[in-house]
């Protein structure tokens, strides 16, 4: 897969997507990243990339002509599977999603600032629109960052057996069980005896009872009660 990602603040995405499993789906060529400083196409002697919105109002709209340069730029380089745009007011982002994204080719990621972006390049350009959730960030490029991880992650051949993203929180609608390692006993707390008695079968009836409890209690939406 490959993620080409515009951005007027390029270096906040530097680290998230360049470590650990990131790193190593990186690293097997199953995945390549590519930011785009939005800068550099921006208009005047100061490479204006926003302006004040019509109507009035506080807080800056990316203007339309540098996001078209440079989504016209990369277009011509490849054909995209989606042009994403994440926004709060963006659908709600799911493991669902994520999912069906992680089964695409090539995606294209706009990072909004300040008030977001002209409504004319959604308009135009743009095929999803992502929220990470119900509270406002000040960019999205940490929305891009959350939509990259939890897409390379699971790309077949990056993690292996020992981290396997099919036992995963949500992955069958339901929060995971609870874990443990060394030591058996800790500060007079033990482990469930079930985790250490070898049987394979009795280990996962617990383990989808604890997962059930678990979403009963903390996610009953999960649930749809
Ligand atoms: Cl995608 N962007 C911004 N700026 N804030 C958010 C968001 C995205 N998702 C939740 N809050």
């Amino acid at each position: 897969m490959h993620i080409d990602i515009i951005s007027t603040v390029p270096e906040l995405l530097d680290s998230p997507l360049s470590h650990s499993i990131m790193q190593r789906a990186r690293d097997k060529n199953l995945l390549s990243i590519a930011v785009h400083d939005l800068r550099p196409f921006g208009l005047g002697r100061h490479n204006s990339v926003d302006d004040y919105q019509f109507g009035g109002g506080a807080g800056m709209v990316m203007r339309c002509e540098p996001l078209a340069a440079l989504i016209d730029e990369l277009r011509e380089q490849r054909d995209y599977d989606e042009i994403i745009y994440l926004t709060p007011d963006g659908e709600r982002y799911t493991q669902r999603r994520a999912n069906r994204l992680s089964l695409l080719g090539n995606l294209l990621l706009i990072c909004g600032h300040y008030k977001g972006i002209d409504e004319r390049i959604r308009e135009e350009y743009v095929t999803l629109e992502i929220s990470i959730g119900d509270y406002v960030l000040s960019g999205g490029e940490l929305a891009a960052a959350v939509v990259v991880d939890s897409i390379g992650r699971i790309l077949p051949g990056v993690i292996g057996d020992e981290t396997s993203a099919l036992t995963d929180t949500f992955q069958d609608d339901l929060l995971a069980p609870p874990v443990y390692t060394r030591p058996a006993e800790w500060r007079g707390r033990e482990v469930p005896d079930v985790l250490r008695s070898g049987n394979t079968g009795a280990i996962e009836e617990w383990r989808e009872e604890q997962a059930l409890q678990r979403t009963q209690e903390r996610r009953p939406d999960l649930l749809g009660e």
